[in-house]
């Protein structure tokens, strides 16, 4: 390996979160559209039609595009009026939590199922108190939470839940996609998505009122010329962003066949081992997930800073997705103040994303499971092995 002074495995890196190719010529076409109406945003036809693309693949009443994730769970939450505590897991990005926060939320931090990744509801019911108005669950890695035993526990409370989906456009659960569950569900089309408008984010909803709510919110509140009985914001999607999803959508069936070969293809390769566990999809074979998760076992302080600092030398650049837990972020501090969420710590010293999508091979593929696998093996024969941050660029 590198960290033994060999060259780097791969020439060029394979990167976790390459976006996927985009059909540049559909775009072009669209574009050409888009400069010929003079039209360019502003709840254009794109955007139109993209949202009656998007609510028709999702058998959803009603699909709001907005600019990016992290506004739709803004929006989504100012619409449905929420004040007071948010449970939410802090096993998910920070984008998760910003939002709420802005919204004048104050997030309680839940801890996660080590099995799937997910909140468990058991959880969320312990922790459900009369001053909870929110519970934001996320479908982590595109695993689709247990929503409905979720719904009842909010029930139970009488708060709304909005499901944090930005990993799970495409999956389903039990048979209904994503974006049919809770109050709202919200995606984000980032171009680290597989469905990526390069910039983008949508609220799925069957709540007509609170779709009607969040169309206004969006652009700035207008309920017509001179009208503003809402203090919305500015988060509408334009039409170039619109254009780039309306020609990635089209790519659905292909995209799932080359994410699910690569998900495949690492599960073969790595399945079996005791010190890696994959973390997959319970539904790869409907969504292109774009998310290959591995827990990594060595017997040092941080395994995955150390599993990350050496595949950094063979030029797979993985990412710790997610660590710290958004509890220990210092933005969050005055959140967590007594809390103690021991799964979330542990997933956080033992969690990688590898490289998938169009960006790698089903060779590299091996390769990397390879490589991992070495790694993992060479930390167990040598826990005092040597890394020291900057070893990957010398050995380059
Ligand atoms: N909820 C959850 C659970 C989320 O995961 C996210 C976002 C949100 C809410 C909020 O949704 P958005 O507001 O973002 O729509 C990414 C994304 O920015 C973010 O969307 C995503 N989740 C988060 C998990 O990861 P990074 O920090 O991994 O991206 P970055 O820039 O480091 O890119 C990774 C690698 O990919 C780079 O080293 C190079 C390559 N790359 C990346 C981009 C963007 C390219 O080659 N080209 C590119 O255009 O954040």
């Amino acid at each position: 390996m590198a960290i033994d002074g060999g060259r780097p495995f791969f020439e060029a890196p394979r990167v976790t979160g390459t976006p996927n190719n985009i059909d540049r010529a559909a775009v072009y076409a669209r574009l050409d559209e888009m400069f010929d109406s003079n039209r360019l945003t502003n709840n254009g036809p794109l955007v139109r039609e993209l949202e009656e693309r998007l609510a028709a693949l999702l058998g959803v009443g009603d699909v709001v595009a907005v600019t990016n994730g992290t506004m739709a769970l803004l929006i989504a939450s100012v619409g449905l009026g929420a004040r007071g505590d948010v449970l939410v897991p802090s096993w998910t990005f920070a984008g998760t939590v910003q939002p709420l926060v802005w919204a004048g939320l104050r997030p309680r931090f839940v801890d996660t199922d080590p099995r799937t990744h997910l909140v468990d509801p058991e959880v969320l019911a312990a922790a459900a108190t009369d001053e909870v108005g929110l519970i934001v669950p996320v479908h982590l890695w595109g695993r689709p939470c247990e929503a409905d035993r979720i719904d009842a526990v909010a029930a139970d409370i009488g708060c709304p839940v909005l499901y944090d989906a930005a990993h799970a456009f495409g999956a389903a659960y039990r048979g209904t996609p994503i974006g049919n569950f809770g109050d709202a569900e919200i995606f984000s089309f980032h171009a680290t998505k597989w469905m990526t408008c390069i910039e983008g984010g949508a609220i799925a909803t069957n709540d007509g009122d609170l779709a009607q709510r969040c169309r206004r919110l969006r652009n700035f509140g207008f309920a017509g010329e001179g009208d503003i009985p809402l203090n919305g914001i500015n988060a509408k999607m334009s039409e170039l962003h619109a254009a780039v999803g309306l020609c990635q959508i089209r790519r659905f069936g292909e995209l799932r066949h080359i994410h699910r070969e690569r998900q495949d293809a690492y599960r073969s390769c790595l399945e079996g081992h005791d010190r890696i566990r994959l973390v997959t999809s319970q539904d790869a074979a409907r969504s292109p997930n774009g998310y290959v998760i591995v827990e990594v076992d060595a017997p040092v302080p941080d395994p995955a800073r150390a599993v990350q600092l050496m595949l950094e030398g063979e030029r797979v650049l993985v990412r710790r997705y997610f660590a710290p837990g958004v509890h220990r972020l210092a933005a969050f501090e005055r959140f967590a103040d007594d809390v103690t969420l021991p799964v979330t710590d542990e997933l956080s010293r033992r969690c990688v994303a590898l490289p998938t999508g169009e960006a790698v091979t089903i060779e590299d593929v091996v390769a990397i499971s390879g490589l991992l696998l070495q790694a993992v093996d060479r930390l167990w024969a040598d826990p005092r092995i040597d890394l020291v941050p900057g070893f990957a660029e010398t050995s380059a």
